[in-house]
C-alpha cells in the first residue's frame, strides 16, 4: 500500500498526448509538490511540456467532479455510486426498450485512447448496450490514416511510423510536432530528435499554410493552400514515375497495383498543380527527386492532411509515395512497430477492421472501424423518423467543442431524452447531461498505453503505478464501464465464450480489471512481458529500434501491400475538379498551442494564464484589403455560423488563409469551469461545417472552411 505521508519521487508516464513523456512526480505529505521530466525515460529522455506538471492541478481542481451528479430542477444533485448506476441502467434500458438500442449514441473521445481502462472495456460496454450508433474522435482526427491502412495493409492498426532516429530527410505535410508533440508518430523528446537529425546532417522540410514552430526549425518551409496535399503528392508521384525513379525491385517484392498508380498520377504534373496548391513546380520536382534518391527518407502527413476534403486520398498518396520510393519497411524510412501489446490482435478482437458494413441513416455515410462520423451525429439527433437518436453517452469526449458545427449539435442535444457522461468536468457537452459519472483522475490509477505504444518510433513498454492513493469513494473508468456493462445485460466482447466467463466471474464477485487485462495482453504479446516485469523497469523497457516487419505485419489476403484500392483511384477525379474550381478568397484553418490539449486542459490556472492565444492570424495583404488592423475584432462568417476574434496581422500565414485554434469557447460554462471561462476565445467549430466531409473516411473537413471576414 502507498503510505501517503512519506516523501518520495515516483515515475509516471503522462497520459495527455501521444508523446507519453516520462515524469518524475515528487510527493511530500501526500501532496504533489513537483512534476518534472524523467531524464532516464526510455522514450522521452527528460523532455516534457507545460501540460505534464499541470496534471497535478487537474487532480486538485475544485471544479473536477468527484461524485456522480444528477441534473434536477434545482441544480446538480450528488448521488451515491449505487444510485447513479441504478439511474443510468434504468434510463438507458428505458430508451432502449422504447426506441431500440441503436437510438442510443455513444461518443468515445480522445482521452479514451490514453486510458487503458477505457480501451479495455468501452467496447464491452457498447456491446452490452447493443448499439451500433457509435462515434469516436477518429472521425475528427485519424480516420483517413486508418482507412488507408485498412485498404493498403489490411489492418487499421498497421500504421507506418517515420523512423526519425535514422532518417536523413523528413518531409512533413500538415503537422506541427514541436507543439503537438507528434501524432501517429509517438517519439517523446521531439526537439531532441530534430536536433539529432540536424546533427547528423539530415534535413526537415515542412509544407504548411502557416509557418509553424516546426517550420521555423526546418531547413525548408513551403506554404501550401489548404486541401492541396493530395494534388501535391500526386504530382510528386508523377515526377518519380516520369523520371524513372520508382524503386521497382522493392515494389515488386512487396506490393500490387503499381501500374494503376502510374496511370492515376500521370496527368498531375508539378506545373499543373502549382497554381492551385501554391507550391512552385520546381519545389515539387526537386523534393520528389530528393525523396526518391535519398536512401533514408520519409514523407509524413498528419492532421492538416487528414481534416481535409481529400483526407484519405492525401494519406494514401503519401503512403504510396513511401512504397514506390522504396522507403516502406526500411530503416530511416517508415516502419511498423512491434509493440508489447499486439495491436493487430487487439483490433481484430474488437472488430475494428471494417468499412462500410453499415451506413448512417440520414446521409448514408459509411462506418469505419464500427464508428460513424461525428459529422452526422447532430442530423441523426434532429431528423425525425425511425432510427432517430434519442440518447447519448459520452466517454471522455466533448463533441460540442470538438466536432463540426457545434451550434447544431448543442441544439440537437437539448432535444434528447437522456444524456449521460463519463467525465469529470461539466463542460460544453456534459452540461446537457442528465447524469454524470466522474471517474477517478489519471494520477489515482495505473497507466499503460496499449494503443500509442504501437505507434512509437522505438519499441518501448512503460507501466505506471498510481501516484496518489485512489479516492476510496471513487471509481475508475474501467469500473464504471464494467459495472454498467454487466448491469445492462453483460459485457459483450465479441467472443461468446469470453462473455459467459466474464459473467460467471462477475456473479462470483470477481471482475477482470483493466490492469489484469493489460497483464494478459502483455503476456500473450510478442515480447512475453507482464505488469510485474514492467514494474521492475520504472523508466520503461527499451525493446529496441524499429525492425523490418514485412510481409508478416500485413493482413491483406495475399500478404502484399495494395497500392491501388479501387475507391481511391475513383476518388482522384475530385482532385481534378478541385484544380479547376474557383477558390474562395479566404479559408480558415486550425492550430494548436503548447498549453492546450484540445478542449480539455483550459481549467488549469498555469495553462490558462498568459496572453490571449485564440487570435485570428491573418496575412497583411488580406488585413489591408479587409480594413482590419492588428488587435481589431474580426467577424468570421461561414455557411453555418459566425464568431468573433481579435486579429493578429502576420506573414506567418499565407495570403487567403486565416488561422484560429480549436478547443476554446468555454464562456457557456462559466458556472462550472471557473478558470476556463476566463480564457477568452471563440469556438472555431461554431463555423466549421458538418456537411463537409471527406466522403471516403467521413472525417470532418475542419481545415479549409470558406469564410467571409469583416470588421466586427
Ligand atoms: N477545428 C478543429 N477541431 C478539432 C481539431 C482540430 O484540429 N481543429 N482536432 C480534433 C482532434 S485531432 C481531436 S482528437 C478531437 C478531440 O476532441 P474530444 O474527443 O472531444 O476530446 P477533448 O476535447 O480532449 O475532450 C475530452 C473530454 O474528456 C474528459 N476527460 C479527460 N480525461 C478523462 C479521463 O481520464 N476519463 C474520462 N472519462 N474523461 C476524461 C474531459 O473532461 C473532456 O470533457 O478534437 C478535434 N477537433
Ligand atoms: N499542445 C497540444 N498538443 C496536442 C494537441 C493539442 O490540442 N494541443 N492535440 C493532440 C491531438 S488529439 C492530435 S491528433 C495531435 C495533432 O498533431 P498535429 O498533426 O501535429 O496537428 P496540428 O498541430 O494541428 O498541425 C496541423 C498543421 O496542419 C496545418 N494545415 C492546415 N490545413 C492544412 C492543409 O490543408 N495542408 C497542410 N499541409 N497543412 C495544413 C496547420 O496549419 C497546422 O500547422 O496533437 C496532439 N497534441
Ligand atoms: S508533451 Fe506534454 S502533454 Fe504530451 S506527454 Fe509530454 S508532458 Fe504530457
Ligand atoms: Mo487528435
Amino acid at each position: 500500500m502507498l503510505d501517503p505521508d512519506a516523501p518520495r519521487t515516483l515515475t509516471r508516464t503522462c497520459n495527455l498526448c501521444e508523446a507519453m513523456c516520462g515524469l518524475l512526480v515528487t510527493l511530500e505529505e501526500g501532496r504533489i509538490t513537483n512534476i518534472r521530466g524523467n531524464p532516464k525515460d526510455v522514450l522521452s529522455r527528460g523532455h516534457l511540456c507545460p501540460k505534464g506538471p499541470a496534471l497535478a492541478e487537474v487532480y486538485d481542481d475544485p471544479d473536477r467532479l468527484r461524485r456522480p451528479v444528477l441534473r434536477t430542477d434545482s441544480g446538480w444533485k450528488e448521488l451515491s455510486w449505487d444510485e447513479a448506476y441504478r439511474v443510468a441502467v434504468e434510463r438507458l434500458s428505458d430508451v432502449r426498450a422504447r426506441h431500440g438500442a441503436d437510438s442510443i449514441a455513444v461518443y468515445l473521445g480522445n482521452p479514451g485512447v490514453h486510458n487503458h481502462g477505457i480501451v479495455a472495456w468501452a467496447h464491452g460496454f457498447m456491446g452490452a448496450l447493443g448499439t451500433r450508433s457509435r462515434f469516436d474522435a477518429n472521425s475528427v482526427d485519424a480516420n483517413p490514416k486508418l482507412l488507408t491502412s485498412l485498404w493498403m495493409y489490411g489492418d487499421v492498426t498497421a500504421i507506418p511510423i517515420p523512423d526519425i532516429d535514422r532518417t536523413d530527410l523528413l518531409v512533413m505535410l500538415g503537422a506541427n510536432p514541436l507543439v503537438s508533440n507528434g501524432s501517429l508518430f509517438s517519439m517523446g523528446d521531439v526537439k531532441g530528435r530534430f536536433q539529432d537529425l540536424k546533427r547528423r546532417g539530415g534535413r526537415l522540410v515542412v509544407f504548411d499554410p502557416r509557418r509553424t514552430e516546426t517550420a521555423e526549425k526546418a531547413e525548408e518551409h513551403h506554404f501550401i493552400r489548404p486541401g492541396g496535399d493530395a494534388a501535391l503528392v500526386l504530382a510528386m508521384l508523377q515526377v518519380v514515375v516520369a523520371e524513372g525513379l520508382v524503386a521497382r525491385d522493392a515494389v515488386e517484392a512487396m506490393a500490387d497495383g503499381l501500374a494503376e498508380v502510374e496511370a492515376a498520377c500521370k496527368s498531375f504534373t508539378p506545373e499543373r498543380v502549382a497554381g492551385a496548391t501554391g507550391v512552385p513546380a520546381e519545389v515539387t520536382r526537386r523534393l520528389a527527386r530528393e525523396l526518391a534518391t535519398t536512401p533514408r527518407a520519409v514523407l509524413y502527413g498528419r492532421v492538416g492532411t487528414s481534416l481535409n476534403p481529400f483526407g484519405t486520398l492525401a494519406s494514401w498518396a503519401i503512403d504510396v509515395f513511401n512504397v514506390v520510393t522504396g522507403h516502406l519497411d526500411r530503416e530511416g524510412g517508415v516502419m511498423f512497430p512491434n509493440p508489447a501489446v499486439d495491436l493487430s490482435a487487439l483490433g481484430k478482437r474488437l472488430g475494428i477492421n471494417g468499412w462500410g458494413r453499415f451506413r448512417s441513416r440520414v446521409r448514408g455515410l459509411p462506418e469505419l472501424s464500427g464508428n460513424l462520423p461525428l459529422a452526422v451525429m447532430s442530423e441523426e439527433m434532429d431528423t425525425p423518423g425511425p432510427g432517430q437518436l434519442r440518447a447519448l453517452v459520452t466517454l471522455a469526449g466533448n463533441p460540442v467543442s470538438s466536432g463540426p458545427n457545434t451550434e447544431r449539435l448543442d441544439r440537437a442535444m437539448g432535444g434528447l431524452e437522456f444524456v449521460m457522461a463519463v467525465d469529470y468536468y461539466i463542460n460544453e457537452t456534459t452540461r446537457h447531461a442528465h447524469l454524470i459519472l466522474p471517474p477517478r483522475h489519471a494520477l489515482e490509477r495505473s497507466h499503460y498505453d496499449p494503443v500509442l505504444l504501437g505507434l512509437s518510433v522505438r519499441d518501448v513498454a512503460k507501466w505506471s503505478e498510481p501516484v496518489v492513493p485512489p479516492d476510496p469513494g471513487g471509481q475508475d473508468d474501467w469500473e464504471i464501464l464494467y459495472t454498467l456493462g454487466m448491469r445492462l445485460g453483460g459485457l459483450r466482447t465479441g467472443s461468446r465464450v469470453a462473455d459467459l466467463g466474464l459473467r460467471a466471474l462477475n456473479a462470483a464477485g470477481v471482475r477482470l480489471s483493466a490492469d489484469r487485462l493489460m497483464d494478459l495482453l502483455l503476456r500473450t504479446g510478442p515480447h512475453g512481458l507482464s505488469v510485474k516485469a514492467l514494474r521492475k523497469a520504472p523508466n520503461g523497457l527499451d525493446l529496441g529500434p524499429l525492425k523490418p516487419r514485412l510481409p508478416g505485419r500485413l493482413r491483406t489476403a495475399n500478404r502484399r501491400v495494395q497500392l491501388a484500392p479501387r475507391a481511391l483511384l475513383d476518388d482522384v477525379v475530385r482532385v481534378e475538379a478541385w484544380l479547376a474550381a474557383e477558390r474562395p478568397a479566404i479559408v480558415l484553418i486550425g492550430r494548436r498551442h503548447l498549453r492546450d490539449n484540445n478542449s480539455g486542459m483550459h481549467n488549469v490556472p498555469s495553462l490558462a494564464k498568459g496572453r490571449d492565444r485564440a487570435t485570428l492570424l491573418m496575412h497583411p495583404a488580406d488585413a489591408a484589403r479587409l480594413g482590419l488592423v492588428d488587435g481589431a475584432r474580426a467577424r468570421v462568417q461561414s455557411r453555418v455560423g459566425a464568431l468573433e476574434a481579435p486579429v493578429e496581422v502576420t506573414d506567418l500565414v499565407m495570403p487567403g488563409v486565416v488561422s484560429l485554434p480549436h478547443g476554446h469557447g468555454h464562456a457557456r460554462c462559466a458556472d462550472t469551469l471557473h478558470t476556463a471561462a476566463t480564457v477568452p476565445g471563440p469556438n472555431i467549430n461554431d463555423v466549421t461545417d458538418a456537411e463537409w466531409v471527406d466522403p471516403l473516411s467521413g472525417v470532418a473537413v475542419l481545415n479549409g472552411t470558406p469564410v467571409d471576414v469583416c470588421v466586427a
